[in-house]
This record gives structure tokens, sequence and C-alpha cells, in this order.
């Protein structure tokens, strides 16, 4: 459980860099909880505000990137607080509550199949080859929310060039570790262990997937995917996969967590679109997590809004069949 003293709270955590949206938020949030007797429907807020996250070390050297959004970004509360990683609990509080003390370091990643260079790399060697960017990117979940994540991470394009690819690399499938003792939520069956995703080569190879290994600016904290994890923002969010400790490089295409457990409700391609329902929701409109909880749901973009940069992935496919 992460739960700090107010000793251990450093005043910079205490400031946190919440934006002008998030701040009227917190103002408008308060003024409702002491308004109300019940508490219960501000719980993940409240967390967030009474015991703040542990932040990460300072990253050094981070470009900026032509693909960030000028949107107003989520704050580092929302970001911790609010999650999706299901090794840690299937509660959206819970990875934040499940995931201090999970140890990230040492890590290692292994590439395997068919290209020129593979292996088992630790880590930090893992990503040195590589420029650390900040890509300020729009998330929109299946579950029909959304966030704008200032991640820092490295191109998935620039990392699947250094490996050499074969010709017989069609698709790169991602795994996360698979450990009863580390991640805690992989004793219950909810889903197929390990977590697993995939991408073909052409999307893998467009500029904008990142591997995330930072946030604001910081070392990536253990609920979002500590220390590495995929991040393709014209896809719905569980293509995201955390934790990453095998990069493979496949000619059919691989197996994926989600669509292994329903396949009729999440496909391979996963992307955004707002003209395929969820058989189970409409995926017209979005929530903007933080934008406050009288806030207008918003129109959800094709795409996720990047359709300049990846329609052209998709010329003559059907995309309501390969949803
Ligand atoms: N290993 C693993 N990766 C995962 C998940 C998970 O349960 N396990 N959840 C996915 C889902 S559904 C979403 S929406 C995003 C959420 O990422 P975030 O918590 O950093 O916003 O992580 C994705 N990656
Ligand atoms: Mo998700």
């Amino acid at each position: 459980m992460l739960i700090l003293k107010p000793s251990d709270i450093r005043p910079s955590e205490i400031t946190s860099k919440s934006n002008y949206l998030n701040r009227r938020d917190f103002v408008k949030a308060g003024a409702i909880a002491g308004a109300v007797a019940s508490g219960a429907a501000f719980a993940a807020p409240a967390l967030g505000a009474i015991a703040p996250p542990q932040r990460g070390a300072k990253l050094e050297g981070v470009g900026k990137s032509p693909f960030s959004t000028d949107e107003p970004a989520n704050s580092y509360e929302d970001i911790t607080t609010y999650n999706n990683y299901y090794e840690f609990g299937t509660g959206k509080g819970d990875p934040s509550a499940n995931a201090g003390d999970f140890r990230a370091r040492p890590w290692s990643i292994t590439v395997d199949g068919h290209a020129e260079k593979t292996g088992t790399f630790q880590f930090e060697d893992f990503i040195k080859p590589f420029d650390l960017e900040e890509r300020i990117y729009r998330m929109r979940c299946v579950e029909a929310w959304s966030m704008v994540i200032p991640w820092v991470g490295i191109s998935l394009a620039e990392v699947i060039k250094h490996f050499k690819p074969t010709s017989k690399a069609k698709y790169v499938a991602f795994e996360t570790l698979n450990d009863q003792i580390r991640m805690p939520g992989q004793r219950r069956r909810v889903l197929d262990w390990p977590y697993r995703e995939g991408l073909t080569i052409a999307e893998a190879t467009n500029p904008l997937p990142i591997l995330a290994v930072g946030l604001y600016g910081e070392v990536l904290p253990n609920q979002n995917g500590a220390p590495i994890r995929l991040v393709v923002p014209w896809k719905y969010g569980f293509k995201g996969i955390k934790g990453i400790v095998r990069m493979s490089f496949v000619s059919k295409r691989p197996r994926t967590s989600w669509n292994m457990s329903a396949r009729h409700e999440y496909g391979f391609y996963a992307n955004v679109n707002p003209n395929v329902d969820h058989p189970r929701w409409s995926q017209a409109r979005e929530r903007r997590i933080g934008a406050g909880l009288f806030a207008r749901k918003q129109p959800t973009l094709m795409f996720n809004g990047y359709g300049e940069q990846v329609a052209h992935l998709y010329d003559g496919l059907n995309l309501r069949k390969n949803f």
C-alpha cells in the first residue's frame, strides 16, 4: 500500500503539476464533497489528495515531439490513480494501491524471432541507443474514457529498425512479466496470463508509437507500466501493454489478451473508431477524466484524431470487420 506519512511527503509532491482544468475540478469536487454527506463517489480523487503518489527521479535530456497535442494534460494524480493493470487488481484504484512495492529494477527484455539482432538486454542497455522524447498524447480507453498524458519514451520505429527484422517479420508481439508473486493479480484467472499484445510491422514502424519509460519528465510509475510499456495513441488503451519483458518478431498474427478473452468485443486492430460500437456500448463519445463530474462527454475522433498520420495504414481494409 502506498500511504505516505506527512513527514515523507516533499513539498514538491504536494504542489502537483495539475493544470488549470484540474485545479478547477479540485475546487469543484471539494465544494461538492462538502455539500453531500457521502464521499464514496469521490474515492479516487480523495485518495490522490491524501496519499500523493511517490514521484520518480527526473529524466535527463528529454526532447520535444512535433506529434504532441496542445490540449491540457491530465494531472499527475489523475494519470497515476485511475489505471487499468489487471496484474495489480481489476479496480481503477487498485494499481496505485497495490503496485507501490513492485520492483521494476533490475529488469531485462528479451528480443527474439525473425530479426538479425536478438538477445536479452538489461532495461538500461535496451533503451540506451535511443533518444528520449516527451510525447503528449490523447489516450482513449475502450471503456469510453480518455486522458491527455505527457509520456516520455523512445520511438518504437527506431527500436524496430535497430534490431533489423527480416522479411519474415510481419508482426511484433509483446509480453508482460509473468510472475504471480510480483504481480499478485495474476493469481486470479481474469485473463490468460501473461498479458500479450501485438502490432503489424507497418503499425509498429509508424512514427507515432513509443515505448514509454516516463511520465511528466520523471521515471514511469509502477501503475503506469514501469519500467517500459507500449503507447499507441490511435488505438484503444488495451493495446498499450505494460511491464514488457519480451518483444518478438513473428510471421503470424499474434494472440492478444483481450481478443483471446472476448474476441467479438475486442479485435486485433482496436483502432479508435466512433462509428463502430462495442457490442455492449457506444464508442461515439468519451468522458475526459478530470474534466469535471458534470462535464458533457465529448465526441470521439476517428483514429483518436491521429488519422493524418495513420489512416493510410488501413487503405482498403474494412474497419467494421477488422475492428
Ligand atoms: N500488462 C497490462 N497492460 C495493460 C493493461 C493490463 O491490464 N495489463 N491494461 C490496458 C488498458 S485496458 C489500458 S486502458 C491501459 C491503461 O494505461 P494507463 O493506466 O497508463 O492509463 O493499459 C493497458 N495495458
Ligand atoms: Mo482500457
